[in-house]
């Protein structure tokens, strides 16, 4: 029988695959079908994406899904706030410069000359990160105003590839609410934020809700791959948000962890929540699935350990994560802790180093094993979700009990349990493969195949079994927290 299929491309910022999904006995059964690396590249100083080797990928995925029977939809989603310009004739000006290339740096300071902090974020409801898209376009506007007067249209990178392959131009709204030129109360574009950074309006597409068929693939491109048209779907197309639509609950008031690279932790909300308190903390209010928002935080996640194993490769050692984990577990708790947020550790390169140096300057013992250099990630990782637990619950003045922690960090049994540890609430950990589910699950109720996302969540839940961690040890971590605080104490000022 001809299995009938939704194909799920999920780029990450080192690698990215194609899945493919099915419905199958009220299950979600997901086989990954093609996987490849996604490097940027250096040129004279800049750091870019390899925009058109990744929709090289793309086109890949689709021609191995091909063979497994009919691929009736598929979608993309991608990391936050990079984009791509394209000129009148619709070609893309240069490549997608990533976000952590240096051109973003002091462009804070010179963002709030033109609007104000506060006011930038009373209107768009966007934490403040070196990232944000408004900085991204404020160096180009400052640097290179050329690039600005030749684009015709902004695209955020998923965006860019539907574009690339159906010929239509949108702005999928989970994506957008990345950029901090939205008005989030409203769910449009804010033409006085984009006016008062000097962007011309006609630059950004129209907003179109998660879940909306862009178009069908393009003749030419289905001629090329030899493969049948398809639906192409604008999923819930910021990666954190299709992790958010997969997680496994019916609670409607739940607090969850998205654990890759970056660590996402927040809420999912009607409405936003923009005061003093959460420009205070610096909360953001991201789209979500649905309308929703999610009131969030944007932490730094295992980056830390995934670029400290780049470097120990380096030096010709590879370890395995499971290898460091089982390193890292036999270190004594405790010796010392960094602040996985502080500027220092941004930039890619030798990580343990900026780590033992952080050490050093904090007055702390210095972690010199990687076990003890994963050792301290994960227990500086704890400590900071307890921190931003606080700041959560004082903005919204809640208290919640359980984390729903997903995504693929959660392989770290050792960094679940300590987030346990540390906050004194459960762990619910599941699925590892949280953002594939939420894209899929978006593609099949916008063919009609679940009814909505309340169904999604439910057999999602079904789908993959979910590990629970209690807390244990919690006096213990608690006064270990004091310590923490007062080692980063600077990053907190500078907030
Ligand atoms: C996580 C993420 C996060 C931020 C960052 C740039 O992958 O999407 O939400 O936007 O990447």
């Amino acid at each position: 029988q001809n299995t009938h299929y939704v194909l799920a491309f999920d780029f990450g910022a080192s690698s990215g695959r194609a899945i493919l999904g099915a419905l199958k006995d009220g299950k979600i059964e997901m086989k990954e079908i093609h996987r490849f690396s996604n490097d940027p590249v250096i040129v004279n100083g800049t750091m870019y994406w390899d925009t058109l080797r990744q929709f090289f990928e793309i086109k890949q995925g689709i021609v191995k899904a091909k063979k497994y029977g009919t691929i009736d939809s598929m979608g993309i989603d991608t990391w936050g706030v990079d984009f791509g310009l394209i000129d009148e004739h619709g070609a893309l000006l240069e490549n997608a410069v990533h976000y952590r290339d240096e051109r973003t740096r002091g462009m804070d300071r010179k963002v709030f000359t033109k609007i104000p902090k506060s006011e930038l974020y009373n209107i768009t409801g966007n934490e403040f990160n070196y990232f944000n898209t408004i900085f991204q376009l404020n160096a180009l506007k400052e640097n290179r105003p050329w690039m600005l007067e030749r684009a015709n249209k902004f695209l955020f990178t998923p965006d860019l590839f539907n574009y690339f392959l159906t010929g239509e131009k949108k702005a999928e709204y989970t994506m957008a609410t990345t950029s901090s030129l939205l008005d989030i109360r409203k769910r449009e574009w804010s033409e006085e934020v984009i006016e008062r950074i000097g962007l011309k309006k006609e630059l950004f597409p129209e907003l179109i809700a998660s879940g909306s068929i862009v178009g069908p693939l393009k003749k030419e491109i289905c001629e090329e791959l030899g493969v049948n048209s398809m639906k192409v779907i604008a999923v819930a197309s910021h990666d954190t948000q299709s992790a958010s639509a997969a997680v496994p609950t019916q609670e409607k008031d739940f607090i969850f962890i998205s654990c890759g690279t970056w660590s996402l932790y927040g809420t999912e909300l009607d409405e936003p929540v923009i005061g003093e308190k959460s420009l205070e903390m610096n909360v953001s209010n991201e789209g979500g699935y649905g309308g929703k928002i999610n009131f969030l935080k944007n932490l730094t996640g295992l980056w830390m350990v995934q670029e400290s194993r780049r470097q120990w490769i380096r030096e010709g050692n590879e370890y395995s994560f499971g290898e460091l984990e089982t390193q890292a577990k036999e270190v004594e708790l405790f010796q010392n802790f960094v602040d996985a947020n502080a500027e220092e550790f941004v930039p890619s390169g030798n990580m343990p180093r900026r780590i033992r140096e952080y050490c050093k300057q904090t007055g702390q013992t210095v972690p010199e094993t990687p076990g003890e250099i994963v050792c301290c990630i994960n227990q500086s990782l704890a400590m900071k979700y307890r921190r931003e637990l606080d700041k959560i619950q004082y903005c919204l003045n809640k208290k919640y009990d359980t984390i729903h922690m997903i995504g693929g960090g959660i392989q770290s049994k050792l960094l679940c349990q300590m987030t346990a540890n540390a906050t004194g609430c459960r762990v619910a950990a599941g699925p590892v493969e949280a953002t594939a589910f939420g894209n899929i699950a978006v593609q099949m109720i916008a063919l009609g195949q679940i009814k909505d996302i309340k169904e999604a969540r439910e057999i999602i839940e079904r789908s993959e079994a979910t590990c629970y961690y209690e807390p244990q040890n919690t006096e213990e971590w608690s006064q270990a927290y004091a310590r923490y605080c007062q080692v980063t104490k600077r990053q907190e000022e500078e907030l």
